[in-house]
């Protein structure tokens, strides 16, 4: 492949220098970390619309990014010459994974027809450098929400012929997914919810939601794709109130409508905080459920109140994530760390790209040594199961096993004094656990 974008292969340069450059400090592929090498715990991939397709704009300004592909005039053209970077990007950051939406490769026609057309132009470049190079899509998706025909929703809308649109832009991305080998296949419905309840049939819209993903769930099925599908919650924005609100509703969702065997989730850091929550809140709620798909690394601003996608540079949160991770055993039984995170908008280089992704892997690097660590002295197992040890003997095994009632502990309650209680009770000395969390992020990097 040609040297397209003007950075050499990034290698690994452990601590040789403090200044975070096109070097990895921490990020070695091959290095075997609780059992396995990082690069099989973290499965990153790179977000086609955020690194590629993305111009840096905000809602003031227009796009500042520099990309080498915008030489090529002609929106096809350049739609094809762009897989060629692509390319060399994930080769020259070491990724093995992409993912994207349909309407992040090619642009569209008048019809769907022609649309799918130029867009299977592109697919053929991709799989031709797929073949090249073992790189492989982690996950697909279908743009049901930039179009102004899905103003009002797609599966969600309440016109049933932007429905009708919607599942047939569909379909056509299941068969991507299918040509391409992807392991996942994702649905983020950024306009699947309402703006306002006086003009909205909330069943109704729920309803044909799940008729959509039922209908997915039957095509994958009829033409043998066994993607792991997922479901990507995010509380609002675009849309004031977004159905797949948080983890909790989502899994919610899908038991109302029986999809929940067909489906995972793929949870976002900076959807999490937009919903209330922290990463670390989403992905236990997911597992408890048995739920955990993926993860679109990135992370949000305390300050700004929208969606910044920031490449993750907080160790504390990398380092819950993969805490989580790892005591789970995997991020999910398809799943990886899909960037969908794009630089500032003072970064406008194509080189800021590389350095974004470099920062993003180390971090997350960072956070799983840090995890293995803390997993490997039983910090937080020992902690939390001392804490919750008064269920393991007595009455408190009689609560978990369902012998004991409302009467028998009544019995057990009613002349138990005060004191007595709060004897049962313990300084869980929390300041200390996030001092100590702190140590192992200073003492494991330190030493790494
Ligand atoms: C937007 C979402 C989107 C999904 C894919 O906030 O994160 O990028 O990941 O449609
Ligand atoms: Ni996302
Ligand atoms: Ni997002």
């Amino acid at each position: 492949m040609s040297d397209l974008w003007n950075v050499d292969a990034i290698p690994f340069v452990g601590k040789a220098s403090k200044v975070q450059g096109l070097g990895f400090r921490y990020y070695e592929p091959e290095r075997i970390v609780a059992g396995k090498p990082m690069k099989d715990w973290l499965r990153f991939a790179v977000a086609y619309w955020h690194t590629f397709d993305q111009r840096l704009v905000d809602p003031f300004g227009d796009g500042t990014a520099q990309r080498p592909y915008d030489r090529f005039t002609d929106p096809m053209d350049q739609a094809l010459a762009k897989v060629d970077y692509t390319f060399e990007f994930y080769r020259k950051l070491n990724v093995k994974y992409f993912c994207f939406h349909d309407r992040d490769l090619a642009p569209e026609g008048d019809t769907l027809r022609e649309t799918n057309a130029k867009l299977d132009r592109v697919v053929d470049r991709i799989a031709e450098l797929q073949a090249e190079t073992g790189i492989t899509p982690l996950w697909n998706t279908s743009s049901l929400f930039t179009n102004p025909r899905f103003v009002s929703g797609a599966g969600t809308s309440p016109y049933a012929k932007v429905f009708t649109y919607s599942a047939g832009q569909l379909k056509h991305s299941l068969e991507i997914a299918k040509r391409l080998g992807s392991e996942n296949y994702v649905f983020w419905g950024g306009r699947e919810g309402y703006e306002n309840l006086w003009n909205t049939d909330l069943r109704r819209e729920q309803e044909h939601m799940a008729r959509l993903l039922q209908m997915s769930v039957d095509y994958a099925k009829e033409i043998g794709l066994d993607a792991q599908f997922l479901i990507e919650p995010k509380p609002k924005e675009p849309t004031t109130h977004q159905y797949d609100f948080d983890a909790a509703t989502t899994i919610a969702f899908l038991k109302t409508h029986g999809l929940d065997d067909h489906f995972k989730l793929n949870l976002e850091g900076n959807h999490a905080n937009l919903a209330g929550h922290t990463y670390q809140h989403e992905i236990r709620v997911a597992r408890v459920a048995g739920m955990l798909g993926s993860l679109d690394a990135n992370q949000g601003d305390k300050l700004i109140g929208w969606d910044m996608d920031e490449f993750p540079s907080d160790l504390y949160e990398t380092t819950a994530v993969m805490w989580e991770v790892l005591d789970e055993g995997q991020i999910g039984p398809h799943g990886g760390l899909n960037f969908d995170s794009k630089p500032r908008r003072t970064s406008f280089t194509a080189e800021d790209l590389f350095r974004g992704h470099v920062v993003g892997m180390d971090t997350y690097a960072a956070g799983l040594l840090v995890a293995a660590q803390m997993h490997e002295d039983r910090f937080i197992e020992d902690l939390v199961g001392e804490r919750y040890s008064s269920f393991d003997e007595g009455v408190g095994v009689s609560i978990e096993n369902g012998d004991a009632n409302l009467s028998t502990l009544e019995e057990l309650a009613l002349d138990v004094p005060q004191s007595e209680l709060l004897a049962a009770t313990h300084s869980d000395h929390l300041e200390s656990v996030k001092g100590t969390i702190n140590n192992y992020i200073v003492d494991t990097l330190g030493q790494a």
